[in-house]
């Protein structure tokens, strides 16, 4: 098997997709930063800035992790290349080349600073999950926050995101150089939003002059990002190693589907995203509601409720009729309800789509991997749904249903003395360990993890008795409860 780099490209040429302006003379020039350069962002945008780098331009990315050396390890050796695989009813192979590199924040800071404060870096597109925005429940800033806290202290290399970029942003003030614009790809709530008030937030700590600054001249959108690209495998890295006969350290995986909704406000020296597909909205809300609602909500409804069924996979889920039913009810009858969705889409057809879309046989997506981070993920997928309907009086049952699934989940990662991958882990086992399987007491003690729920929403009544009575039936029998809730007990 021959390693991938860039000097085995020509000979890939006719056989799948290959970066041809990295053989070019004139090779395009770093313009953007990534932060947090998973496997959604491989998948994703960095497949948008692909497209757009056929057009041309100065807009190849360095990809900075802030602390793992995993990507810089696998990528660096092969000058940044790795290919796409799209599975779907027809698979194709890509190569991805608009990495140039990849940096490590904690070793190679003087790069990474060097590259965020250069007049050519004009973007920062992150995808560095919920939890790395460090924000409180109600969405701000956490001042409170450890590192953030550190951050704000010290003089040397933050460790934070939002540190980091502060530092940089203020080296450029210094230096009279424009902000760059920064793009928020995370899941998040009214995200461009949230990360241009924390950098604001984190800056009137530091100077008030530049948090000024950056409320007049930070552009920061909103965005939508789609597409399901589960963690990478072995078995696709030996799909890859048989099918085309290259070795890569690190292939990513992902469904055909792929969608980009940016805020209209980008300055006009951008990369070709529009001509690669990039759908740029006045109205982005509407579009991020929707994804959040009519698929993050249902994804971690099937991760929870499928795990307590012994479900390893989604696909695998989406097999059981019970759950289909109960995923389909609490999408009819108290999601799209919920919302209003923006004019330009068929919510049902949108909403069929994402559900098909869950049957890809092709994609092997581990419900374990969305069940992670659940503290994070909740409030911006579920929750805002339970207090939009609370307010206008409208069902909850199925969502609360969804929460008291996340609750039961943590108790039994507790009992089997499994991990539990969550920020929040040791104030959530700590709750599991209190819980003796009544349901007026385990779920008073979940409610009140203030992390995750708003206080008004937790002293609900209507909120807590929908929760406790789910509660209640998923504790000796989920396959009961799953059955009694879609009403067929
Ligand atoms: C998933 C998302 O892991 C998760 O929580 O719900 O990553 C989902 O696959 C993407 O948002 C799809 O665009």
């Amino acid at each position: 098997m021959i390693p991938l780099s860039i000097k085995i490209l020509k000979n890939l040429n006719g056989r799948l997709l290959i970066p041809a302006y990295r053989l070019a003379e004139q090779k395009p020039q770093i313009g953007i930063v990534h932060l947090g350069p998973g496997a959604f962002f491989r998948g994703h945008q960095a497949w948008y800035t692909e497209q757009a780098l056929k057009f041309g331009g100065d807009w190849a990315i360095s990809a900075v992790s802030m602390r793992s050396p995993d990507v810089s390890q696998a990528l660096m050796p092969q000058d940044g290349l790795y290919i796409l695989a799209l599975l779907d009813v027809i698979q194709s192979y890509q190569v991805i080349g608009a990495i140039s590199e990849v940096l490590i924040a904690t070793e190679q800071y003087p790069q990474v600073f060097a590259r965020l404060t250069a007049a050519s870096t004009k973007y920062v597109t992150m995808t560095i999950t919920e939890k790395g925005y460090c924000l409180n429940a109600s969405g701000t800033l956490d001042l409170e926050n450890a590192l953030v806290k550190q951050d704000l202290s010290c003089t040397s290399q933050p460790v934070t995101a939002i540190g980091l970029l502060y530092t940089a942003l203020e080296a450029r003030f210094q230096a009279n150089i424009a902000p760059f614009c920064v793009i928020s790809c995370d899941n998040l709530t009214d995200n461009g939003h949230k990360l241009r008030m924390a950098l604001i937030a984190f800056a009137e700590q530091k100077d008030p002059t530049i948090a000024n600054w950056l409320s007049q001249q930070l552009i920061s959108p909103l965005t939508m990002v789609d597409s399901i690209t589960p963690a990478t495998d072995d078995a696709i890295k030996a799909q890859v190693g048989a099918e085309l006969g290259v070795g890569d350290n690190w292939p990513i995986k992902r469904e055909a589907f792929v969608q980009w909704v940016i805020e209209d406000v980008l300055p006009a020296d951008r990369p070709a995203w529009q001509q690669a597909g990039v759908i740029y909205a006045k109205d982005v809300t509407a579009f991020e509601k929707a994804k959040l609602r009519l698929l993050n909500a249902p994804h971690s409804a099937l991760a929870y409720v499928g795990s307590l069924l012994g479900y390893e996979t989604v696909f695998d889920a989406m097999q059981d009729n019970r759950l289909t039913c109960f995923v389909q009810q609490m999408i009819n009858e108290e999601i799209i309800p919920s919302f209003t969705p923006p004019t330009e889409l068929d919510i049902n057809q949108y909403s069929a789509d994402i559900l098909a879309r869950f049957r890809n046989p092709a994609i092997r997506h581990l419900l374990a991997q969305i069940a992670w981070d659940g503290s994070q993920k909740l409030p911006m997928r579920i929750l805002p749904a339970i207090g939009d309907n609370l307010a206008a009086g409208k069902p909850i049952d199925k969502l609360a249903f969804a929460i008291a699934a996340w609750c039961r989940f943590i108790v039994k990662r507790f009992s089997d003395k499994e991990k539990l991958v969550d920020p929040l882990s040791e104030p959530l086992l700590a709750v599991a360990a209190k819980c003796n399987g009544k349901a007026e007491h385990d779920v008073a003690l979940f409610l009140a993890v203030s992390a995750v729920f708003p206080a008004e929403l937790a002293a609900h009544t209507s909120f807590n008795a929908a929760v406790q009575a789910a509660y209640h039936q998923l504790v000796n029998d989920p396959a009961g409860a799953l059955l009694a809730f879609i009403g067929e007990a």
